[in-house]
């Protein structure tokens, strides 16, 4: 692991995006130093966090010049420019714009349609989401699954995202697929191509590390 001097992560446990930036570190072998903000008790709405990220989300990069860097993607592409070693965002501008395409799609054809379910009907997100608006959840279920049969039919033909290479686009997938069940949607054990891209994904090392110890 190479530890990342002078920055300090702004990690949110086990919620969707954090993981993603966990999951992108690992995979680059990088670690650094982590201050963990406890969403369920809303720290990330204190007034010392909302200072550092008026949006009040996770994860957030603190640069050693005080430049905070919130957003999950902006966080990766800084860590991708610094370290390009294993590539994650793409190796020429054609991959890159093919990755970031599949990025894009996954994460908001994908993980917001499963976010807005869990985050407008489940109960243990009630004071994340106010107000919660139970048929914005019931209007979502569907239209993820109707994404996991496209992204089914894709994978039949490559074995990732965005073509031969593990990606950025890979780690959001795995981010919402890990959340069906918090989302109360039916995991697609029907869509093979899919179970079979999990099931290579899921295997690596990265997908089981924690930014929270
Ligand atoms: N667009 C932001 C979204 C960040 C976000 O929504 N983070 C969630 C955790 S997965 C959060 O901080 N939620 C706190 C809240 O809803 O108050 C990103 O890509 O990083």
């Amino acid at each position: 692991m190479k530890k990342l001097d002078g920055m300090v992560l702004y990690d949110g446990g086990r919620a969707p995006n954090p993981r993603r930036v966990q999951i992108f570190m690992a995979e680059k072998g990088l670690d650094v130093d982590r201050i963990q903000v406890d969403i369920n008790r809303l720290e990330q709405r204190s007034d010392a966090f909302t200072r550092i990220n008026p949006m009040q989300r996770l994860p957030v990069l603190v640069l050693e010049d005080g430049t905070a860097i919130a957003e999950t993607v902006a966080i990766c592409r800084y860590l991708e420019e610094l370290h390009p070693e294993p590539p994650l965002m793409g190796v020429d501008a054609r991959d890159r714009a093919l990755v970031e395409m599949w990025q894009r799609r996954v994460e908001f054809g994908f993980l917001m349609p499963v976010a807005f379910a869990f985050r407008h009907e489940h109960p243990g997100a009630a004071h994340l989401e106010s107000p919660q608006v139970a048929e914005w959840a019931q209007v979502n279920r569907p239209r993820a699954r109707e994404f996991m049969e496209f992204l089914d039919r894709e994978l039949a033909s490559r074995p990732f995202m965005a073509g031969e290479r593990f990606t950025i686009a890979d780690i959001s997938a795995i981010v919402g697929y890990q959340f069906l069940k918090p989302a109360r949607i039916p995991f697609p054990e029907d869509l093979v191509h899919l179970q079979r891209w999990y099931g290579t994904v899921v295997a690596r090392p990265s997908v089981a590390a924690r930014g929270d110890g």
